[in-house]
């Protein structure tokens, strides 16, 4: 029988993708269970032209369920993916609870699918940065050993959920307006500004908990504890899809050609790197496409080895970066 599913979260930024997800994807299934918080039982969503309720979460949720998608941060995956598990139902947790875990694969389907053979009840979708930086870094790796990357990202509102990208909309609209907007949801103004990423500083590294995530999340993925990553991590006013530029060091040097050929060949990536229309990755095109974005791709001219190369990319953080990296989870676990 096909599985019959849960989605915890199902209100959230990422919630709404993983519902149109499973939908697109035409995901087998038996029922489909929507939890949210009891602010919002009572409301409804639409799954295959059929109206679902939504109910509020509860430890009795997962009676029945066999495939539950968490997206409602880390503080309702701790204590509700364990009750889930136990109720018999493998969970995809977006959160990063238990991303660090060593008996929880943290999987991205392109990189270490077979990673999740091993999954005991629960399965980590990795930070959203992670995943996009993984998909075409994994193919890079395989063409020729990396030894350090070096990044700097541009993160979309929708990284901080509905309510940030809302905070987007409405604070840009004021300022056009001339009028004050009083930011709730993220510390800083964010119409026409850009800040570093909202987690907190490590005083003891410098870096910030999004940053930290980054690090130790890439290492896990491709099974490279010794990989060398540095990271500074800004969001910008976009809405839902992160950039990303990033300088790949490898231990010889490479070819462009190969570099190109590579990325072309990989699963999960699209290559636009249109050197004479000067069009390459941008955010809008990124957004609500599957395809992480790859572009810019040249020899870094601080290196004259040979060895680094750079390039620019943007991915749909709501779906690569979440939703659909969870549900090709799913899918590769169904009979
Ligand atoms: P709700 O809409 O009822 O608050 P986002 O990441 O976009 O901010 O979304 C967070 C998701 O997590 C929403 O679906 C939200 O539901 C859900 N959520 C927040 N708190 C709880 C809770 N205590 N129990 C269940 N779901 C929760
Ligand atoms: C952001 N990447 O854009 C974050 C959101 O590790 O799941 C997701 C944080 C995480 O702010």
């Amino acid at each position: 029988a096909n599985p019959a599913v849960a989605i915890v979260g199902a209100t959230g930024a990422v919630g709404v993708e993983l519902l149109a997800c499973l939908e697109d994807r035409g995901f087998p299934l038996s029922s489909l269970r929507l939890l949210a918080s009891p602010r919002s039982a009572g409301k409804t969503a639409v799954f295959r032209d059929r109206t679902l309720a939504i109910e509020a979460l509860g430890e009795n949720s997962f009676a029945g369920i066999d495939l539950a998608l968490f997206s409602a941060g880390s503080g309702i995956s701790r204590q509700y993916a364990p009750i889930a598990a136990a109720a018999g139902a493998v969970v995809v947790d977006n959160s990063s609870a238990f991303r660090m875990d060593d008996a929880v694969p943290l999987v991205v389907p392109e990189v270490n699918q077979a990673a999740s053979e091993g999954h005991r009840g629960i399965i980590a979708n990795p930070n959203c940065v992670a995943i996009i930086a993984a998909v075409p870094l994994w193919p890079l790796h395989r063409l020729s050993p990396i030894a350090r990357v070096i990044a700097s990202t541009y993160q979309a509102a929708s990284g901080a959920g509905a309510a940030a990208m809302e905070e987007l909309r409405a604070s840009t609209a004021a300022y056009l307006e001339g009028r004050h907007y009083a930011n709730t949801v993220l510390a800083h103004p964010y119409a026409f500004n850009l800040f570093s990423h909202d987690t907190a500083v490590d005083p003891a590294t410098g870096s910030n908990g999004e940053e930290a995530k980054v690090m130790q999340e890439l290492r896990k993925i491709m099974a490279l504890p010794d990989l060398r990553v540095g990271i500074t991590c800004v969001r910008v006013p976009v809405l839902r899809a992160h950039s990303i530029a990033m300088t790949v060091e490898f231990e010889r040097p490479v070819g462009l050609d190969e570099v190109r050929a590579a990325l072309s060949a990989a699963p999960g990536v699209r290559l636009v790197d249109d050197v004479a229309g000067n069009h390459f990755p941008m955010p809008r095109e990124a957004s609500g496409q599957g395809d992480v974005l790859v572009g810019r791709i040249r020899h870094d001219a601080s290196d004259p080895s040979g060895r680094s190369v750079m390039l620019f990319v943007a991915g749909d953080q709501l779906l690569k970066g979440a939703a659909l990296n969870a549900v090709q989870i799913a899918e590769r676990l169904l009979p």
